[in-house]
């Protein structure tokens, strides 16, 4: 099964090598979508498709935002031929050694979340309020999305491409993290079989968040909005 690793970066030049290195022990190709971060990501990425053919870059140089990347790095895998897409973070909160875990679990299912809710899972490295976000954001929205997930905000997580056609990539229209969301709650519409494997997710220890308390109001009123167009009949 042919698999890719999509990694949105934006100033990741501190790990994408790193990354990359440790993901070339798995038989992957790998799609890094970065948005021209002025750190250099992408050159350091370049220098290594020299020596590797299953290494890719989607350069953007027009757009910004987690979420268009995203969309950008779905559509890639699909038009590469991708049956498998698997989708993480550069800062190494996402462990590579879960890849297997993940491409395992889309035998008998269409989307493998690596989840820190479940048994065996949990997050390190995070302030407590932190995670009190993470675990009011995740109430809020399995309750309004009637999502049976236990970690709606995973980031990591592996599709089947017949889930990602499906969904249809092209009219995602998340610009920012809620993309996570939009695309497990399309996911759930189609009916996908959804499952979750533990995980244990570390802070990143080298770079910077990009993602702040504009993106969580953002979110919040996503969710409202996913709602909105599902009772409306448009989703
Ligand atoms: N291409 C792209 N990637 C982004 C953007 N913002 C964040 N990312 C990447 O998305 C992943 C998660 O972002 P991060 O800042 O770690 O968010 P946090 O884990 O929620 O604090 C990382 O790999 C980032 O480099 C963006 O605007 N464009
Ligand atoms: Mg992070």
């Amino acid at each position: 099964m042919k698999t890719v690793v999509m990694v949105p970066t934006y100033n990741e030049v501190k790990n994408i090598v790193e990354l990359i290195n440790e993901l070339l022990n798995y038989p992957v190709d790998i799609v890094v979508v970065d948005d021209n971060s002025p750190d250099g990501t992408s050159e350091k990425v370049k220098e290594l498709m020299k020596s590797h053919k299953n290494i890719h870059i989607v350069l953007r140089t027009k757009n910004r935002g987690r979420g268009s990347a995203g969309k950008d790095g779905y559509q890639y895998c699909l038009d590469h031929g991708a049956e498998a897409v698997i989708e993480m973070d550069a800062d190494f909160s996402h462990d590579p050694k879960y890849i297997p875990q993940l491409i395992e679990g889309l035998k008998d299912a269409d989307v493998v979340l690596g989840s820190r809710m479940v048994r065996g899972g949990k997050e390190i490295g995070r302030s407590k309020f932190r995670q009190l976000i993470t675990s009011c954001a995740n109430f809020y929205i399995r309750l309004l999305l009637g999502l049976r997930v236990r970690d709606c905000n995973s980031g990591f997580r592996a599709f089947r491409r017949k889930m990602l056609e499906d969904i249809n990539v092209g009219h995602l229209f998340s610009t920012g993290p809620d993309i996570v969301q939009e695309v497990l709650f399309k996911a759930h519409l189609k009916g996908a079989r959804i499952k979750e494997v533990p995980i244990v997710f570390k802070e990143r220890t080298k770079g910077e968040s990009k993602l702040g308390f504009k993106h969580l109001w953002k979110g919040y009123v996503m969710i409202l909005k996913l709602k909105y167009l599902h009772l409306k009949g448009d989703l």
